[in-house]
Formats: C-alpha cells, sequence, structure tokens
C-alpha cells in the first residue's frame, strides 16, 4: 500500500529539486546587481552601458550551472557566487562584441534592443571591454575564496577568453567555418565559442567546493559535451525561432555552415542529444548530488527545443 505521507514528502522534495535552480539564478541576479552597483565610479553613461549589457533578463546558464555545480559537491552555491558572476561578466561582454556591426549585426539581444543600437558602437565595445575588466578585478577581490583558488580561476577565465577559446571560437566563426563541410569540424568552432565557457563554469564549480581532481577533470569534460549541445540547440533557434521568442535576432547564420544546415533540424537535434547523454555520463562518472544538475541540463534543453515547434516534437 502506498504510504500517503511519504508520497507527499517524496512530491515536495521534487518541488524543492525543480526550484533549485530557480532560486539560485535569484540569488546570482542579486549577486550581479550587487558586483557592479549604479554607484560605480566612472562616466555614468558607460556604467549604464555596462549594467544595460549585464543586467538584461537572461538566462543565466553558466553562472546557474557553476553555482549549482558547487551545490553538488557540498559547498553552499553562494559559494561560488564571485566565479559565477565573473563568468557571465565575461559571458555578457562576449554578446556586446557579437552583436557589433563588424561582426554579426545584430539588432535585438535578450528581448532588448543590442546595446550599440542605445549606446552606440564605440560605447558598446567599451563597455565590453569594461565588463571582462571588471570580470577579473570582482574575481581577484573575493578573498572569501583563498589566494589559491583566485589564481586558479583568474587564469582559467584568461585561457578561456583567449585563442582557444572564445576570441578564437568567433574568429573562426566569421571566416573559417563557411568553409566547414562536415559537423565536426563545425563542432571544432563550437567548442571553442560556447563549449569552453560551459566548460569553465562547471569545472569551477566543482573548484569552489573542494571536489577532487578526477571530478573537476569530469565536470569539465560535462561541460564541454553540454556546450555542443547547447550551441546546436542554439542553431535550430537561428534556423526555425522567431526572433520574438529567442529574444534576439534570428537568421544570423544564413549562408554558415551549422550542423543544422549540414544535418538538417531533426538530425541535428538527434546528434545534440547524443552530446547530452556524453555530458550526462561526465555527470554521472563525477559523483555527488547529480541529480538537480542532471535535471537542470534536461529541463533547460526541453525549453530551448519548445522555442522551435520543428524540434520539440522529438
Ligand atoms: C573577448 C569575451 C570576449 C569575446 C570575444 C565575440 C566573441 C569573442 C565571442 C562570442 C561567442 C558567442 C556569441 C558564442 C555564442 C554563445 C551562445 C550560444 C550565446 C547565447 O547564450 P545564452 O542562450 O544567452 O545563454 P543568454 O542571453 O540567456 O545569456
Amino acid at each position: 500500500m502506498v504510504d500517503a505521507s511519504s508520497e507527499r514528502s517524496r512530491a515536495a522534495a521534487g518541488a524543492r529539486a525543480a526550484s533549485l535552480p530557480v532560486l539560485i539564478k535569484a540569488g546570482l541576479e542579486r549577486a550581479l546587481d550587487d558586483a557592479f552597483p549604479v554607484s560605480t565610479v566612472g562616466p555614468p553613461r558607460l556604467i549604464e552601458a555596462m549594467r544595460y549589457a549585464l543586467l538584461a533578463p537572461a538566462k543565466r546558464v553558466r553562472g546557474v550551472l557553476t553555482c549549482l555545480v558547487a551545490r553538488q559537491f557540498g559547498a553552499a552555491p553562494e559559494r561560488a557566487h564571485a566565479i559565477a558572476v565573473a563568468i557571465e561578466m565575461v559571458h555578457a561582454a562576449s554578446l556586446v562584441l557579437d552583436d557589433l556591426p563588424c561582426m554579426d549585426d545584430a539588432a535585438m539581444r535578450r528581448g532588448r534592443p543590442s546595446a550599440h543600437r542605445i549606446y552606440g558602437e564605440a560605447t558598446a565595445a567599451l563597455a565590453a571591454v569594461g565588463l571582462m575588466n571588471q570580470a577579473t578585478m570582482h574575481l581577484a577581490h573575493d578573498l572569501a575564496l583563498g589566494a589559491e583558488l583566485r589564481l586558479q580561476m583568474l587564469a582559467d577565465l584568461s585561457t578561456a577568453i583567449g585563442p582557444d577559446g572564445l576570441v578564437g571560437g568567433q574568429d573562426q566563426d566569421l571566416r573559417d567555418v563557411r568553409e566547414a563541410t562536415t559537423p565536426t569540424e563545425v563542432e571544432a568552432v563550437h567548442r571553442r565559442k560556447t563549449g569552453v565557457l560551459f566548460s569553465l563554469s562547471a569545472a569551477a564549480g566543482a573548484r569552489a567546493a573542494g571536489a577532487a581532481a578526477q571530478a573537476v577533470t569530469d565536470m569539465h569534460a560535462f561541460g564541454a559535451a553540454l556546450g555542443l549541445a547547447f550551441q546546436t540547440y542554439d542553431d535550430v533557434l537561428d534556423a526555425h525561432a522567431s526572433s520574438a521568442a529567442a529574444g534576439k535576432d534570428v537568421g544570423k547564420d544564413d549562408g554558415k555552415a551549422t550542423v543544422v544546415t549540414l544535418l538538417g533540424a531533426q538530425r541535428a537535434k538527434a546528434r545534440a542529444d547524443q552530446h547530452v547523454a556524453e555530458a550526462l555520463r561526465h555527470l554521472a562518472a563525477a559523483g555527488g548530488d547529480i541529480g538537480p544538475t542532471g535535471q537542470y541540463v534536461t529541463d533547460l534543453l526541453d525549453q530551448l527545443a519548445a522555442r522551435t515547434p520543428r524540434i520539440s516534437g522529438g
């Protein structure tokens, strides 16, 4: 016979697990606001542009992942706030740069006009550089993290931004990817452009919680596989969602080789789902309280798929 009270407590535990990422995201939003207040010293219009880019409504996937993974390994999510804030600052900077006319020339981002459409190209470029700088400053000053972890994070963040990370991936995305003829070649660019920051987010959460070296390696691999899946879902959005559903310009990949143009939406999603499965294998190998992290990833990709009717049927 089913015990109704244990059923109820299981349901309550399920509801708590489901709301954990929501709570973490809310805490992270507050930490972002605190990390870069209106009162920050500097030209008010530049500060405003930086806050516009940083605090726009967003999913905060990378930062939430960092905090969730810290919790997975037994730390309070807040323990990883400074790292999550720094990663979100770098991510916001990358979006401002990506939208510039010399790059993707996008008019809309996060459901609002892109930063250069409001503040002009020069201020937007400076705001992006300012946000990257703020990220390193924020990390460097977070004494609670301890000197060794701070140094490690600063090194990892710089590596992630560099030529084998965001900057390199973006350069290839603007040029070489046009000549790619296989999904593997396209994904080599995605690894840098998107995967590296996901790897960093997941591995950093494990480091913040003092997880064992093998668990950090496993979480790094988890992030890399998740990043590839995420980018493919993003490319499906670009090809098949409306700009209102995506909250940003779509059709920006026209003329580019993507996993979607090479395979079609359904096979691209199937390939992305293989990456998700790989990510979940790495997550299981890493250990700790993997349930909420795994659930977050599955829910996130379901939500992205739901924005593109062409693939949401499976
Ligand atoms: C120097 C930081 C720096 C960057 C320079 C411009 C550039 C190099 C890199 C851009 C790379 C880029 C735009 C990758 C796309 C990643 C991606 C899928 C973005 C969308 O992320 P979401 O969906 O967006 O998480 P929100 O708005 O929710 O944060």
